[in-house]
């Protein structure tokens, strides 16, 4: 997998940079984190907006606003967390993004990256993030599993990525605490809420179910939550517009 590698060779400059020691002396570590998973239990709408400057299938969505603000208008509005995109290769994020983030709003926020290594875990605590993203499609259950008690120990809150039944499956464990199904094929990226809707029923009640992409209507929500759904993950379409905290805020009022 071509993301995998790029991954590889990023996490191991980086460590040649910058040490898990040395990161674990940043002043965030210190920082108590706040969970989403319990942030959405008590939410009406379940909204986690998304900062996403482009995308590999939609090339451009928004070069031209700044973090912070998304950040702020993001949580003015309402919204239950905040996804930051730290990938800069394919969605033209960094860390520097998070760390912006983390300086502007309190709201839980979720690194949003092709975690495969420890590392990056420990770096997402250190540059402010309170829950990480795991992906089933590019990691095994034996990886799912360590990275995930990684996140556990570092107060982190995980949500695990799934788009079809076998990645379910493979995935279920107690150390994680949200189930995200994504409705984007990742290979095609082709959008369908059934993927959501037809996954719903196997997931196990003890995690809080969360749908990602294409979610566009609150008709869509209303309908989301008559199968368990409780977190809505939102990207373009709040991105898309000038002033995406105004977006987001139609979808909570
Ligand atoms: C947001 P959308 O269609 O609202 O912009 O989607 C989010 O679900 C999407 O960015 C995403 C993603 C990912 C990006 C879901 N899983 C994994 C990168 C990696």
């Amino acid at each position: 997998d071509k993301i995998v590698a790029d991954k590889r060779k990023e996490v191991d400059l980086k460590k040649s940079l910058i040490t898990v020691q040395q990161l674990e002396h940043s002043v965030m570590m210190e920082r108590t984190s706040v969970s989403l998973a319990s942030v959405l239990q008590k939410s009406n709408t379940g909204i986690i907006a998304e900062h996403k400057r482009r995308s590999p299938s939609k090339s451009v969505i928004n070069q031209s606003l700044n973090v912070q603000d998304v950040a702020k208008g993001y949580a003015d509005a309402g919204a239950c967390g905040m996804s930051v995109l730290t990938d800069g290769k394919y969605f033209g994020g960094s860390l520097d993004d998070l760390v912006l983030a983390r300086a502007s709003v309190n709201i839980p926020l979720l690194r949003k990256e092709f975690i495969i290594d420890e590392y990056q875990i420990v770096e997402a605590k250190a540059y402010g993030a309170d829950v990480i993203l795991l992906i089933a499609a590019i990691l095994s259950r034996e990886e799912i599993k360590s990275l995930s008690q990684t996140a556990k120990s570092l107060g982190l809150d995980v949500l695990l990525e799934v788009h079809n039944e076998e990645e379910l499956q493979k995935s279920i464990m107690p150390s994680l605490d949200m189930l995200g199904v994504n409705n984007r094929n990742l290979k095609t990226f082709e959008v369908s809420l059934e993927t959501s809707k037809s996954l719903s029923e196997q997931i196990p009640d003890d995690f809080v179910k969360v749908s990602e992409s294409g979610i566009s209507s609150i008709e869509a929500i209303k309908e989301l939550q008559t199968y368990g759904y409780q977190g809505f993950l939102i990207g373009e379409n709040f991105m898309k517009t000038d002033d995406p905290g105004a977006n987001a805020k139609k979808f909570i009022d």
